[in-house]
């Protein structure tokens, strides 16, 4: 079940985790001498350092310090001990709950009501009207469910390689672990004995297999013994077969079948199978490990069920067996790096001899220092890496974990919390230039669209679709008992990133399939669902739960701005593809009677409330009045003056609050605010307390672990750089005075379907080169006024430009790529 944590008892499960983080970093790690030597620096092809995450240490924590890989489908931690190998994996769709649950009794309902309850939201209804509030927590006993079925997503399975002779610790040199976040790949080396051992392990997703590859500088040095275990919640069987580990069953709360298989290979010496279904390797000059798994999930409604996985799983073994070692890595290479290689971020980060994960250890969070720069620029890189590891077409969506799971009860269910948390997961996909890996959340919120018309219509009375806080990847679109999920603003909330992605691509043809259905299909349940506020005639949303944040009440700012964004964007949409114009006329009357809930306070603040209950000095965590600020364009500094100024007195006031705020992504929420607020050494700070305070030494957010904060983050430091949400691209509207003496960024995107690089110097952009994908009208501000720039085409040819109020303007074409330079 979902776990409804007051704040007091997460607070205290993160002490526990930082101390048991701390307790176990500090156990000595097994059969380690003497001093590591550092990675050799490699570089991008832009000459920019290629970022590196390394230990000299195997990892004694699975949260702390073991090193995520991942296919998009599949994930992987590895663990590089020597005496015993240990790596967990998981597989995106293996969760409990959903059809085949029969929790207390309660066959699974998507989280719609077991029978009707008539009154239920009237009743909540009425009292708001009547009282402007209700309390939370006695609405919810009314409107709410328990989470029958709701399920979590699995630990799938832990592999373990046990050598067959350990070194004793004071034999063993050289020891690194690392991690390079532009190849995807993670390396373990050490010498023992005179033998220098390598290990390489790759997440390849064309191939959809997780590949380890042992080798070592004198032949015949590889004898292992190789097993997987799976969690005890299950059916399994585990059988060795020529060389293969094969593991299948299901699990018992939903029946769900899972198969993994475990290809070894071995170049020189024997393999043995062996009756408990492991397999050895005995004196083997290297060895290919190649892992595949899947389950019978499908993302199908109502039955979530698909093909038995054995046959896909035997197949995809079979064939990268068949393709061999180096040609499984030159395609996850050339597959990886066509990604990752789209972005680099030079701010000055220079190879270290120390450990990252020391560096992070002694870090304390000041805005100078040699290592910022490292660090920083490693937490960006961590984002795409781990986004383009989690989130690549035809899997599930990242979850508040990724694809990264060792439980089989993990905290938040690692589910789809989307009154905030998967939300964050996308802010950095179009502005950091990974777009593709916005089509799970798109498939995802397609596939909820059936399940959601039953809840729109059970819970709600309402045409169209909805889904509320707590989803999972059973078309759980209902209620539970927890007042925070009450939220049909929250899956609205995520059209906003599928609209936001058309900005960005002007893919007219995704947006007619696939966008403007959904928006269109939504809007009809709020169209429904809002109602007349009888103290001043406009709609407003009721109840309405600022998220996780007050009483239940009508029209809070979280509401209104987001219903408000829907209907101009589905209005736009519709303008754009030429449809429904009739429909479109309802959304216009809609969107002009609606309180578009956009209110200063008493003290200066952008009000949460519609009335203003406001308190200063009040440190909750979440934040989403701010909605309007980021991600939203609805509060801008030239577009509303007087909101942006309330908008900064509220996000200053909400920093100033801590420790509420020590939480990897509120923090990580906070640097997209200055970074929209112009001010870059605020963001900064926001990067660098997170960094020292919520970044476990792997790089992965906190807590417990949640990667929201990780894809925040990155997405903060690209709107410090390039911004495009005022209708024209904004070259370095926030950047810090930290990074400003020098430094670059190549590849970042703006909507419009432009790629953008910039160098700088002394605060000063030096150069940007922008490609355009479309064409269309340029608009660009960079800081120094009126034709402060000099533009030229491909072939040096000077583009004719026009500029007013400091924002350049000139045409491009499709396929064209302009430089500008600072008028001499
Ligand atoms: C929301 C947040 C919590 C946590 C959870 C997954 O409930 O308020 O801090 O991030 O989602």
């Amino acid at each position: 079940m979902r776990s409804s944590i007051a704040l007091a008892q997460v607070m205290a499960a993160a002490l526990a985790a930082s101390l048991l983080a701390g307790a176990s970093a500090s156990a000595s790690p097994s059969a380690v001498g003497a001093a590591a030597v550092p990675p050799p620096a490699t570089y991008d092809t832009h000459g920019v350092l290629d970022p590196v995450v390394w230990f000299d240490e195997p990892a004694a924590d699975w949260q702390d310090q073991a090193l995520p890989i991942g296919n998009g489908p599949m994930g992987a931690m590895i663990f590089g001990g020597v005496g015993s190998e240990h790596v967990q994996f998981n597989h995106d769709t293996l969760w409990t709950g959903g059809p085949g649950s029969n929790e207390q009794g309660r066959p699974y309902n998507f989280g719609n009501w077991y029978a009707p309850r008539p009154d239920a939201l009237r009743e909540v209804r009425d009292e708001i009207a009547k009282t402007g509030q209700a309390d939370a927590h006695a609405s919810i006993q009314k409107l709410g469910l328990y989470e029958y079925g709701y399920g979590s997503y699995q630990n799938f399975g832990d592999i373990s390689l046990d050598q067959t002779d350990v070194p004793a610790a004071d034999e063993v040199t050289g020891y690194r672990r690392s991690l390079n976040l532009r190849t995807g790949l993670s390396e373990v080396q050490y010498t023992a004995a005179g033998t220098t051992f390598h290990r390489e392990y790759l997440a390849n997703h064309p191939d959809n297999v997780v590949v380890m590859r042992l080798s070592a500088d004198r032949p015949g040095s590889q004898s292992f013994t190789t097993r997987i275990t799976t969690p005890e919640n299950r059916q399994s069987a585990v059988t060795a077969d020529h060389g293969r580990v094969t593991l299948r069953g299901s699990l018992d709360e939903n029946g769900m079948v899972y198969e993994s298989q475990l290809q070894v290979l071995a170049e020189g010496g024997t393999v043995t199978d062996n009756a408990d279904g492991t397999v050895t390797v005995t004196g083997a000059d290297s060895a290919t490990l190649l892992l595949a798994a899947n389950t019978d999930y499908a993302q199908h409604y109502p039955d979530y069920r698909g093909a038995d996985p054995h046959a896909d799983v035997t197949g995809r073994v079979d064939k990268a067996v068949q393709a061999g070692y180096p040609t499984l890595r030159r395609r996850h290479l050339a597959d990886f790096t066509s990604l990752t290689n789209r972005v680099s971020l030079d701010i000055g980060q220079q190879p270290s001899a120390i450990p990252t994960d020391e560096l992070l250890k002694s870090y304390k969070g000041t805005s100078t220092g040699p290592a910022n720069p490292l660090l920083e620029s490693l937490h960006f890189s961590m984002g795409r890496y781990l986004l383009a590891s989690s989130s690549r077409p035809g899997d599930l969506p990242a979850t508040l974990q990724g694809v990264w799971n060792d439980s089989i009860s993990p905290d938040w269910d690692s589910d789809y919390t989307t009154n905030m948390n998967m939300n964050m997961n996308y802010w950095p996909s179009d502005t950091a230039n990974l777009g593709e890996t916005v089509e799970p959340l798109a498939t995802w919120l397609t596939a909820l669209r059936l399940p959601g018309r039953v809840t729109a219509r059970e819970l709600f009375g309402s045409g169209g679709w909805t889904a509320m806080n707590h989803v999972n990847v059973f078309g759980y679109t209902g209620v539970s008992d927890n007042a925070s999920s009450w939220s049909p603003e929250s899956i609205t909330w995520q059209l906003r990133q599928l609209w936001d992605h058309f900005l960005f691509t002007e893919d007219t043809a995704e947006l007619a399939r696939t966008t403007y259905p959904l928006m269109k299909e939504n809007t009809e349940f709020w169209l429904d669902y809002l109602v007349r506020d009888p103290q001043d005639g406009t709609l407003v949303v009721s109840p309405s739960f600022s998220p996780e944040h007050g009483p239940y009440s009508a029209a809070s700012t979280y509401s209104q701005t987001i219903v408000w964004e829907l209907l101009r964007n589905t209005i736009q949409a519709s303008k754009t593809l030429g449809v429904d114009p009739a429909y479109r006329a309802r959304l216009e009357k809609t969107l002009k009677e609606l309180d578009p809930g956009l209110r200063t306070g008493s003290w200066g603040q952008l009000q949460e409330w519609k009335q203003d209950w406001d308190e200063h000095g009040d440190g909750h965590r979440h934040s989403s009045h701010l909605y309007p600020l980021y991600p939203s364009d609805q509060i801008t500094q030239t577009g509303t003056p007087e909101l942006f100024a309330a908008a900064k007195t509220s996000v200053e006031d909400r920093t100033a609050n801590t420790p509420q705020n020590d939480i990897g992504w509120n923090r990580a929420q906070k640097a997209n605010f200055y970074a929209r607020l112009f001010d870059g050494n605020k963001a900064q700070q926001q990067v660098d307390h997170l960094l020292w305070r919520n970044t476990f030494r792997n790089f992965l957010n906190d807590w417990p672990f949640q990667i929201d904060g990780n894809f925040g983050v990155t997405s903060g430091i690209a709107e410090m750089l390039v911004q495009s949400h005022q209708g024209f691209v904004d070259i370095l509207p926030a950047l810090p005075t930290a990074w400003s003496g020098k430094g670059s960024v190549t590849g970042l995107r703006a909507r419009g379907a432009f790629t953008v690089d910039v160098r700088w110097s002394q605060s000063q952009v030096d150069w940007i080169r922008v490609a355009s994908d479309n064409g269309g009208t340029l608009r660009l501000r960079a800081g120094t006024g009126d034709g402060g720039f000099v533009v030229k085409d491909a072939r040096g040819t000077a583009v004719t430009t026009k500029s007013k109020d400091g924002v350049l303007e000139f045409g491009t074409v499709a396929g064209g790529v302009y430089t500008l330079e600072p008028q001499p």
